[in-house]
């Protein structure tokens, strides 16, 4: 070989230990749990492992599917955690992400439920119930009596005043869509979002900004998961928390490593770390009272008691299958749909 080429080789060699040393080092995460959760567990596992630069960014759960389906084969991203699970088990059953190969022993049963049915590509973290949301204030001012059941989102009295989001970007709305379906059947479930859907302002992208807008006064109801609103209220907002009296549906939050993730040792310590009671146990440091998976955690006395609220028996695995997701969401598109989607 001539002195040029050895020379030549030996650069490439050295760029691409370099590069792959770089990519050691880097963890690519999406967060589709609260920006100040993301921000924490970051700080914490950097803390932990200073060698690793935790690259994160925050994304709504329908979002996140998409951009996982996307890159498909050439992932920038290595772990996914949190947002609710039934995306996480729809990336899962399309071969998009893989096992971790962590353990589960310490976690409760719904928990590891996820991980049975997606042959342990996912892994339950957190679970949260589902609810509505009132601004007392507003609603005290406007003289409109406050919601008790999901059928009063269809009367008339709250025209204009109720805000959700869209289930095509977010977790937390596609949950409350497929809480409907479960809880009085598709063809009716339908009929009854069209109806609550007169009644809405507005469809945000994310889950929690209803919430955060009815805390405000900028909407007078939301739907959302109870936790989120507990958050809003503990800061002193007027926001009162309504359980459904016809029951609800719950999210299982999740963690899962993508399929072909270039630092696969990281994401296998993130979701180490993340299934960890101390771990779990730091969330109600910045006020996100979901109860933790792991039964060793401590759950927040501010978390919402799930045993006292009446919950269906939420069918993840087919909620949380493609065509059933799919399916649902064509119809809610046509029949229900959001006059001004949001980019
Ligand atoms: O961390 C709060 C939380 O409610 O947000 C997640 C949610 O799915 C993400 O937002 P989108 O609805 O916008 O997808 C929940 O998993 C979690 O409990």
């Amino acid at each position: 070989m001539k002195r040029t080429n050895v020379i030549s080789a030996a650069i490439l060699m050295a760029t691409s230990a370099m590069a792959s040393a770089a990519l050691a080092d880097e963890l690519n995460v999406v967060c589709s749990a609260e920006q100040d959760w993301c921000d924490l567990m970051v700080a914490a596992f950097e803390a932990e492992n200073p060698d690793t630069d935790v690259l994160m960014v925050r994304k709504s759960t329908g979002e996140t599917l998409a951009q996982v389906r996307a890159e498909a084969g050439n992932p920038k991203i290595d772990v996914w955690w949190g947002g609710t699970g039934d995306p996480h088990l729809i990336a899962a059953e399309e071969g998009l992400t893989q096992p971790s190969g962590v353990s589960t022993d310490e976690l409760l049963g719904w928990a590891r439920n996820m991980s049975d049915i997606s042959e342990a590509r996912t892994v339950g973290i957190y679970a949260g119930a589902l609810g509505i949301a009132y601004n007392s204030e507003i609603l005290d001012e406007k003289g409109i009596a406050p919601p008790a059941c999901w059928a009063d989102l269809a009367d008339p009295r709250f025209a204009g005043e109720i805000q959700v989001a869209n289930p095509n970007s977010s977790g937390t709305a596609y949950t409350e869509l497929a809480t409907f379906v479960q809880l009085f059947g598709e063809d009716e479930a339908f009929t009854r979002l069209a109806a609550v859907g007169a009644n809405v302002n507005s469809y945000t992208k994310s889950g929690s900004a209803p919430s955060k807008a009815a805390a405000r006064g900028e909407t007078g109801v939301s739907i959302g998961f109870m936790h989120d609103m507990v958050k809003l209220a503990a800061s002193g907002f007027p926001l009162e928390i309504v359980a459904p009296c016809e029951g609800t549906g719950y999210e299982v939050g999740a963690v899962s490593i993508i399929e072909g993730a270039r630092n696969f040792e990281g994401a296998q310590a993130w979701v180490e770390f993340a299934l960890r009671a101390d771990v779990q146990s730091r969330a109600p440091e910045v006020q996100s009272f979901q109860v933790p998976s792991n039964s060793n955690a401590e759950v927040a006395p501010e978390s919402p008691d799930l045993a006292s609220i009446k919950l269906i028996d939420y069918d993840f695995a087919t909620y949380g299958s493609s065509e059933t997701r799919a399916r649902l969401l064509a119809r809610w598109d046509e029949e229900v749909g959001d006059p001004n989607p949001q980019e």
